[in-house]
């Protein structure tokens, strides 16, 4: 049995399926401690942020090129390997992954700010991994439609990610739904009838004690992903080709 140091084991990885979603999404609270979450944040560049209208974000090694190839010299930094992409792969989901974790998107939402419903698509293997930092945020899921008829009757979920959190999202969560984060400074309506995870959430006690409502502080995200298409620039230049 692989043991994660914060106690969650590939065999009870079942334990922390979230059962009122689309399979197959994981939700484990408390994934990193409060010490090792300041830790990231201290280390995070603040050199690298790329300012979009609505949200910033770093792409680290470095972004894709426009081909979806993931082209970089040196592989994650040390702070981002240990231990969130080392406790990760401990679970076991990534054992088919053709690389492994070798890439992280960094997101910064401040209150207000959000991401359009999209899907991450062909550019990955399909399965990624989102561990939260700072304050709490709904993720909205909703189902791929192929027109309009179809939009009247899809499914949409709602997942609260809770700081310090991992939230999984593989098989037919990845290829057959969007997801998004809607543009407030408030998630309300917060329950066990609206909030798929809400019987694997930390602390369920503080929204219920807020009347269901999150309201929204600043909150950075760690997406890892396996980007299929890597170039190692370096090797290749002392001729240790690896494509
Ligand atoms: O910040 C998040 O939880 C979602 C990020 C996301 O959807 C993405 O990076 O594609």
């Amino acid at each position: 049995m692989i043991m994660a140091e914060t106690g969650v084991a590939t065999s009870s990885l079942e334990g922390h399926r979230i059962k009122d979603a689309p399979a197959s999404m994981y939700y484990i609270p408390d994934f990193i401690s409060a010490e090792e979450e300041a830790f990231i944040l201290s280390k995070i560049p603040a050199n690298r942020w790329i300012s979009l209208s609505h949200r910033r974000l770093q792409a680290l090694p470095a972004r894709l090129t426009a081909s979806n190839v993931l082209v970089a010299s040196a592989g994650l930094p040390t702070w981002l390997a240990k231990p969130a992409v080392e406790r990760i792969e401990a679970l076991g989901l990534l054992a088919t992954a053709p690389h492994g974790i070798n890439h992280c998107l960094i997101n910064e939402y401040e209150p207000g700010q959000g991401i359009m419903p999209h899907e991450d698509g062909a550019a990955y293997h399909p399965v990624v991994a989102t561990v939260s930092l700072g304050g709490s945020i709904v993720l909205d899921v909703v189902e791929k439609t192929r027109n309009e008829r179809e939009k009247d009757e899809r499914q949409a979920w709602r997942i609260l990610q809770e700081p310090r959190s991992l939230l999984i999202t593989t098989g037919s969560a990845y290829t057959d739904t969007l997801h998004g984060i809607a543009e407030v400074k408030e998630d309300v309506d917060l329950d066990e009838t609206t909030v798929a995870n809400w019987m694997l959430l930390g602390d369920r006690e503080s929204i219920t004690a807020s009347a269901g409502r999150n309201e929204r502080t600043t909150r950075i995200s760690l997406t890892f992903r396996d980007v299929l298409k890597e170039s190692k620039v370096g090797s290749k230049i002392f001729g240790k080709t690896k494509t």
